[in-house]
């Protein structure tokens, strides 16, 4: 560029971008999106990765070269009986190319799915941050999002108990802007410098990789019960936040403190938080176990079902904000990861709305290529000196470089910002660029001195004082571990404490090695003395007394803090969630010959007025035929399908059809795991009795034939009288509350 040529503006206009295109309807259409509706489509970033769809149709199959093949199926050989031989070029090439066709899996988080929308910030954050995208509430952001469990390989099952991932990757007029979070919103450590050891511990065993995603087993309860700094996160991944119901059904945070800078240089300290708009809910445990045989994809396939049918997928941002004149404000350490900010004492403010609504086309080009970094930040947003979140600007380029293959991983095409990318850097294994300027140092004057900086419209780091001698020790600020462990055992509701006790005893109980277990009591001790003595009942050791140990080097408790004050924060229990909303939720309706077709008609009538999902299981797929109303087709049959799938039941009545159910195990077996798992049950008429015969603990159904009323008890809704309307909406308000923990299910064998 000519040195007297104006600097252009580069940075392309999100505002409006071309129009979404289904992709079910017209997955391999490598045309851009046209017409009248091009000017609504808010997804630049999905536009932008156009010119790298490839799917030819009609075309003749080359080689690499572009080398016509004309047969693909036969080997060369040296005569039809002969071996094979080396100047098969076609051949090699398929096979070289096969088997390289894997890349490492990520080292953590290798398990994920993701999706494509946008993000809008309510109302101009001036006050905050200078970041364009928090300023301009007309702007519709390009946002990536891929959620991810921690510990299990690429292929595992997805209900496992474990922390999830929550990694956005913004593309702002200003570039990337990477959030990468958990739904937890603290961490087990609080020096990154721990992580290779905690991941260590975590994930399978070095001599047998067994077992696979998942926490119970001896070396992960060794290295916590060791790490008393870990007591508040084990609490969390013990309770039912590490079991979601779905991805679009749980919390994210931002886990560190960042900063915020706006305008007039004014910083203050944020926690971010993402909260989905259906709530945050969750599975149990027995469900989650069973899910990750039957459907080792669940939460994958919700995800990219939800997406496909047009449900949206939505969370609002919200943040924390607090001045950072004031460097332990409650009483513990901003910069400790294990450390959250209850709401109480600083409540959520929420900035904007986050919809996921297209599903990636290339699993593999997409969602695995995607490459988070905390490095890839936005004018008005830094980062600050929580030693968790420093060791993370270093890791997650690091790694980059072998699993992607080398340094060029930011040109692959779902890492390439909205923004043109000018810099000189070159070569490396993969570089796509073509570089034509041959200035490509800085200063130069042979280039015209481009690029050139950008000065106080770039990224500036906001000037922070360093103080301090280097040194390789703990903060004394960083040494209360307990007692936000303790608040939030304190802040669950008699069924999470229960759900905690049962998940510690199923953890500890298959720990192998008895000083571990008792150990780990030990630490429960700390934290609340009564949760551990319900945990040793189980597992075959006593609650040890006297002072715990931790073995030199590692950062023992110091005092308890007081937490602010917070003792009890109504936040942390997911029974505190919304629970108004049906939509999306499952529910399977079992039929057999001979249903009431009306009171079916009915109950699919109301829950897909408030946009739940309903399919007919029935012994066989094909059209069954209904008593009175419409015949229906079968989605499922008691076997391809399972109760788990769903959450909520309902039967409804006609005499044949429950005359079939009654005698058919996997009928009766659905009914009962389902109540046993908490969901909603209903059924009319004759259904009535096959609820009878599977003896569904203490809940009351609706009494004798032609009564009139409807019972709802403990979440089972039942009805033997003709208004099948009010009953279908009955159970349709029962679906919304998500599960009914007041069922005594102890004694029900499902
Ligand atoms: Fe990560 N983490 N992490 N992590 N993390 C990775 O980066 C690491 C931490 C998180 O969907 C890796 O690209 C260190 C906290 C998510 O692609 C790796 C430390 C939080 C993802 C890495 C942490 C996270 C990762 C593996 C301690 C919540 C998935 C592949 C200092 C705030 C991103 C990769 C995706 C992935 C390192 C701690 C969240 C190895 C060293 C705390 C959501 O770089």
């Amino acid at each position: 560029m000519p040195a007297d040529e104006p600097i252009q503006a580069s940075i392309p206009s999100t505002e409006k971008p071309p129009a979404p295109r289904p992709i079910a309807e017209q997955p391999f259409d490598p045309m851009p999106p046209q017409g009248p509706d091009a000017a609504v489509d808010t997804n630049a970033k999905v536009a932008s990765l156009e010119p790298f769809r490839d799917a030819p149709r009609g075309a003749v199959l080359t080689t690499d070269g572009g080398l016509p093949i004309s047969n693909t199926d036969d080997s060369l050989k040296a005569g039809v009986r002969g071996p094979s031989l080396l100047e098969d070029h076609h051949f090699r090439e398929k096979m070289t190319r096969f088997d390289h066709e894997r890349i490492p899996e990520r080292v953590v988080h290798a398990r994920g799915s993701a999706a494509h929308g946008y993000f809008q910030v309510y109302e101009p954050l001036a006050d905050l941050s200078r970041a364009v995208f928090l300023n301009d509430p007309s702007l519709r952001t390009p946002v990536f999002v891929r959620f991810s469990t921690v510990v299990g390989s690429r292929g595992s099952a997805d209900t496992v108990r474990d922390v999830r991932g929550f990694a956005t990757k913004f593309y702002t007029p200003e570039g990337n802007f990477d959030l990468v979070g958990n739904n937890i919103p603290v961490f087990f450590i609080q020096d990154g410098i721990k992580f290779p050891d905690v991941v260590h511990a975590l994930k399978p065993e070095p001599a047998n990789e067994i077992p696979q995603a998942q926490s119970a087993h001896d070396s992960f309860w060794d290295f916590v019960s060791l790490v008393p700094e870990s007591a508040h996160m084990v609490m969390w991944v013990m309770s039912d936040r590490a079991i979601p119901r779905s991805y679009r059904m749980m919390e994210g945070f931002g886990v560190h403190t960042f900063r915020m800078i706006n305008a007039n240089n004014e910083a203050v300290l944020v926690k971010f938080h993402w909260r989905p708009l259906l709530g945050a809910h969750s599975l149990v445990w027995d469900e989650a176990q069973k899910l990750a045989g039957k459907d080792p994809d669940f939460h994958r396939r919700d995800l990219w079902n939800a997406i496909e049918t047009g449900a949206a997928v939505e969370f609002e941002l919200g943040v924390q904000v607090m001045s950072e004149k004031d460097e332990l404000p409650f009483g513990f350490d901003l910069l400790d990861a294990t450390k959250l900010v209850p709401e109480e004492l600083v409540p959520v403010r929420r900035i904007g709305k986050m919809v996921l609504d297209r599903n990636p086309q290339n699993f593999f080009a997409e969602t695995e290529q995607v490459a988070f970094h905390l490095g890839n930040l936005v004018p008005g947003i830094e980062n600050t000196d929580d030693p968790l979140l420093q060791a993370r600007l270093f890791s997650y380029i690091d790694t980059q470089l072998t699993r992607l293959g080398g340094p060029n991983f930011a040109e692959i095409p779902i890492n390439q910002p909205l923004v043109e990318v000018v810099n000189h850097q070159q070569d490396g294994f993969h570089r796509d660029t073509i570089m034509t300027n041959t200035a490509n140092y800085h200063p130069n004057s042979i280039g015209g001195g481009c690029p050139f900086l950008a000065g106080d419209a770039g990224f500036v780091h906001r000037q922070e004082k360093v103080h301090g001698q280097i040194t390789r020790v703990r903060s004394e600020s960083f040494r209360d571990h307990f007692s936000q462990a303790t608040m939030f055992v304190a802040s669950q509701s008699p069924v999470e404490r229960r759900h905690m006790i049962e998940a510690f005893r199923f953890e500890l109980g298959k720990v192998i090695r008895k000083p571990i277990r008792e150990r780990m009591l030990g630490i429960l001790r700390e934290v609340d003395p009564d949760l551990a003595e319900q945990v040793a009942l189980a597992i075959g050791v006593a609650v040890p007394t006297g002072p715990i140990q931790v073995p030199p080097g590692t950062s023992a408790p110091g005092a308890r803090g007081d937490n602010g004050g917070v003792r009890v924060s109504a936040a942390l229990s997911l029974e505190n969630q919304p629970k108004t909303s049906i939509a999306t939720r499952k529910v399977a309706v079992l039929v057999a010959n001979g249903f009431d077709g009306a009171a079916a008609a009915a109950v699919k009538a109301a829950l897909t007025a408030g946009g739940a999902i309903v399919e007919i299981i029935a012994p066989v797929l094909g059209v069954i035929g209904a008593a009175k109303g419409a015949a229906v087709e079968a989605d499922k049959t008691f076997k391809t399908g399972a109760s788990v799938f769903y959450d909520g039941i309902f039967v409804p009545g006609g005499e044949s059809s429950c005359a079939a159910l009654a005698g058919n195990g996997d009928a009766v077996h659905w009914i009962q795991e389902a109540y046993k798992h908490h969901k909603t049950i209903g059924a009319s008429g004759e259904a009535i009795d096959v609820l009878v015969l599977a003896e569904l603990g203490d809940a009351m159904l609706a009494g004798d034939e032609g009564a009139e009323d409807i019972v709802i008890d403990k979440g089972v809704v039942t009805g033997r009288g003709k208004d099948a309307a009010t009953l279908a909406e009955s159970f349709a308000r029962a679906l919304a509350t998500h599960r009914h923990w007041d069922r005594d299910c102890d004694a029900i064998p499902a």
